[in-house]
């Protein structure tokens, strides 16, 4: 896979060279290449941003600077471009599709076509459902924008182009820029690429992935004895039947407390008699589609 990193900070990428990241790049899986935006400017004092136009507080990042970087990264020539038809209903799609979240698809990735990434606090959710599709492209490029944001008609101007456009928040707090954000949908995704993980069933059994969206039940080493707590007896007893169910009742009883969210988003149809007898003892409806919590 290969990675294009725009910033106005890309030292911050340098740790990217460290730890399993660092392997995957020396293995050959990766190819990372950092740019600095301020290579695309002109003027003296390499300005990349303007004052909001309408008014308001910070600064928006520039877009005719953005789209040299970007054209010359993409290999597009520029254009005064007018959306067709069916390029403005493409993205509109995009924007809307069936869940309300945009989620790239196996089918999007297949071609060598790259994809351009926004980090963006306004948009919707970054989820291992992306990671994971994310992970079989072949060229992923992340433009991290600073300060108030970037202009809204770069990722307008590219879809317009034909090209695959995410914008991502990775959650509910707000950072002072993208590169932070870019490094953890980066971690997220080149994990999940072929051959990065030492032992691959580590990412079968994880937290969020599958059906078994559940948070992950809880983990203890030796010794079995320690500071005066014990680990639970059933994990000594030898017995895999007994122990992976002990385990999904911990998990189904953590995510009930901790993310009951992620139980309403269970099928029912997908759970065995034991899980739903769990559920219904942590207060959970489970005869409909989705579990429903019960005042
Ligand atoms: Cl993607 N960017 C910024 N600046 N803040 C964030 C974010 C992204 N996701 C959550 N907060």
């Amino acid at each position: 896979m290969r990675i294009d990193i725009i910033s106005v900070f890309p030292e911050f990428f340098e740790a990217l060279h460290v730890s399993l990241l660092g392997k995957a790049i020396s293995k050959g899986l990766l190819d990372i290449h950092t740019h600095n935006l301020r290579d695309w400017t002109h003027d003296v004092h390499h300005s990349v941003d303007d004052t909001p136009i309408g008014g308001g507080a910070g600064m928006v990042m520039k877009p005719e600077v953005w789209a040299q970087c970007l054209d010359e990264i993409l290999h597009l020539e520029p254009t005064n471009s007018t959306h067709t038809e069916n390029e403005q209903t493409n993205f509109l799609a995009n924007q809307h599709c069936e869940s309300g979240e945009q989620n790239p698809t196996s089918s999007d990735n297949q071609q060598e076509r790259p994809i351009l990434i926004f980090p963006n606090p306004s948009a919707p959710l970054f989820t291992q459902q992306a990671a994971t599709e994310l992970s079989t492209a072949s060229h992923l490029v992340f433009g991290c924008g600073r300060y108030e944001g970037y202009d809204a008609r770069i990722p307008e101007y590219y879809r317009s182009q034909g090209v695959k456009v995410y914008e991502f928040s990775i959650g509910d707090y707000v950072l002072n820029g993208g590169e932070v954000a870019t490094g953890v949908m980066l971690e997220a995704i080149t994990r999940l690429i072929p051959g990065f993980m030492g032992n691959p069933d580590s990412i079968v059994e994880e937290s969020y992935t599958g059906s078994n969206a559940l948070l992950e039940h809880k983990q203890y080493t030796r010794p079995t004895s320690w500071r005066g707590i014990d680990v639970p007896e059933i994990l000594l007893s030898g017995h895999h039947a007994n122990i992976a169910r002990y385990r999904r009742d911990v998990a189904l009883e953590q995510t009930s407390v901790i993310r009951p969210d992620l139980i309403e988003k269970l099928h029912c149809s997908e759970l065995d008699k034991a899980d739903r007898k769990k559920l219904r003892s942590l207060g959970w409806e489970v005869s409909s589609q989705h579990p429903r919590k019960l005042k």
